[in-house]
């Protein structure tokens, strides 16, 4: 089992669309085991997008991330990074395939509505800079043999 982090950005809280995105991740047998919702600091704007730090889209990205409250979430399931990237769809919404969050859902390449880690070694940093560690809850689903 593996976890990734999520966030759903201050666009999808504001379009009314957390109960949706949690529904697809939920429905594909992605286990909730943190959840909170917090509007994120420049500083932690800056610490979760530094790598853009030089692109031109930096500064009105981390106005956009910090315009509101996100939901901040830790999904667990079996290749849970690969599954949350492949169910938010590719960055730019009109390049996002259809069934995908954003293909379905998202507006631009800035308003996409969500973030999934790239890769294990990113959602253990991206975890990190959330959560406690006593805020990522172990737990068992009643039907957690079927996502085995
Ligand atoms: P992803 O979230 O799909 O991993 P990244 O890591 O390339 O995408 O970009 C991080 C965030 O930066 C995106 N989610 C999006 O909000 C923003 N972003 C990326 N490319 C652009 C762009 N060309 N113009 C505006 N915002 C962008």
């Amino acid at each position: 089992m593996e976890r990734t982090f999520v966030m759903i950005k201050p666009d999808g809280v504001g379009r009314g669309l957390i109960g949706e995105c949690l529904r697809r991740f939920e429905r594909r047998g992605l286990k909730v085991v943190a959840l909170k919702m917090q509007r994120l600091s420049v500083e932690q704007a800056h610490r979760q997008y530094g790598e853009h730090r030089d692109k031109p889209f930096f500064e009105p990205l981390v106005a956009f991330i910090t315009s509101g409250p996100s939901v901040l979430l830790v999904l667990e399931g079996r290749d849970a990074v690969a599954q949350a990237r492949k169910m938010n769809g590719a960055t730019n919404c009109i390049e996002a395939e259809a069934g995908t969050i954003r293909g379905d859902l998202g507006l631009s390449n800035r308003k996409n509505l969500v973030h999934a880690s790239d890769s294990a070694a990113t959602a253990a940093r991206e975890i990190a800079l959330y959560f406690n560690d006593d805020e990522v809850i172990d737990y068992t689903l009643p039907y957690e043999d079927w996502l085995q």
